[in-house]
């Protein structure tokens, strides 16, 4: 069988390709995703995820992280964990717990050091630097403080025909401490059953989470649906639904990958993602909202790569 794997955005990309090397190689889905998001939270220039993460509005990095094993639906999350260098792996630990599986805030961070996970200080001065940059143009430019996210959440398939899903993230720019969104939620912000396929959300999580989004596009993929068609039928008519009934949609994108290795993605703004399998690697894509509730997937361009890196690391001034 083959090995897949789909995450969002283009910071998926590097830990995403030594998760699928790993399930080439015979290891196991939820390694492949452990492997995978950890890359992305230790990476310092990632600023929404981990280490290098975007403080809350009172300065504090608290993140939010998520693990599923498909095949037993074993589920552990952390919420508000703060100065842990891992938050995926404290969640995946978690999920080997029947009772006290998803855990938040302080409790969250004493089950990680005794468990003996790394603690780490999050804060950068990169993104002290960006979070007080931003916090003078929300005054001076009028500008929305909750602009601005990415979760990081991937979806595995490994030989054995084993799925799991994962997500990090540190959540909405200037959330309020406290607030938690869809990335910790099962069903919200992930879902994975290996008889079916999985999916995982970025996006404004106050949003996600009124859909349910990730369970829906599992529940449909169940019918008989492509992960793409899954995508499709799960969103458009909800962004719809929402703007007609909620007057508003926030923005998010969500990918599912099924169990034979397909994917799909879907999204009401320009989002970037990486997706592949054992055979062909990985490759970064561009997807945007398409016509008439369907998708647009293109190849990424080298300009735009080359805009990101600069982006990324550009001085702050
Ligand atoms: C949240 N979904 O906390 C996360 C944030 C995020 O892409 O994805 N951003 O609501």
């Amino acid at each position: 069988m083959t090995v897949a794997m789909i995450g969002t955005w283009r910071m998926a990309y590097e830990g995403l390709s030594q998760g699928l090397d790993l399930m080439q190689a015979g290891g196991h889905s939820g390694d492949a995703i452990e492997t995978a998001i950890k890359a992305v939270e230790d990476y310092p220039f990632f600023k929404s995820v981990g280490y290098g993460g975007l403080p809350n509005a009172n300065g504090l990095v608290e993140m939010d992280a998520a693990f599923m094993d498909g095949d037993t639906f074993a589920t552990g999350s952390v919420a508000g964990i703060s100065d842990i260098k891992n938050p995926i792996s404290v969640a995946r630990k978690l999920s080997g717990e029947h009772f006290n599986s998803f855990l938040v805030g302080q409790g969250a961070g004493e089950y990680a050091v005794l468990n003996g996970f790394e603690r780490k200080g999050m804060l950068t001065e990169r993104a002290q630097k960006i979070w007080a940059k931003r916090k003078r143009e929300i005054v001076e430019k009028n500008l929305s403080p909750y602009d601005g996210h990415d979760t990081v959440g991937m979806v595995s398939l490994d030989q054995s025909g084993s799925m799991s899903v994962g997500t990090s993230t540190s959540g909405l720019f200037m959330k309020k401490p406290g607030r938690t969104g869809d990335s910790a939620l099962v069903g919200d912000g992930f879902y994975c059953d290996s008889e079916i396929g999985g999916a995982a959300a970025t996006g404004l999580g106050e949003d996600i989470m009124k859909g349910c989004l990730c369970y829906e596009i599992v529940r449909l993929m169940g019918t008989g649906l492509s992960p793409q068609a899954a995508c499709d039928q799960a969103v458009y008519p909800f962004v719809e639904k929402l703007k007609r009934r909620y007057g508003k949609a926030g923005e998010f994108s969500l990918v599912a990958l099924n169990k034979n290795g397909d994917w799909g993605v879907a999204t009401n703004v320009e989002f970037t993602f990486a997706a592949g399998d054992g055979e062909h690697g990985a490759k970064i894509m561009m997807a945007n909202p398409g016509e008439n509730g369907t998708t647009k997937i293109e190849p990424i361009t080298q300009a735009w790569l080359d805009a990101y890196e600069k982006r990324i690391k550009a001085p702050i001034e």
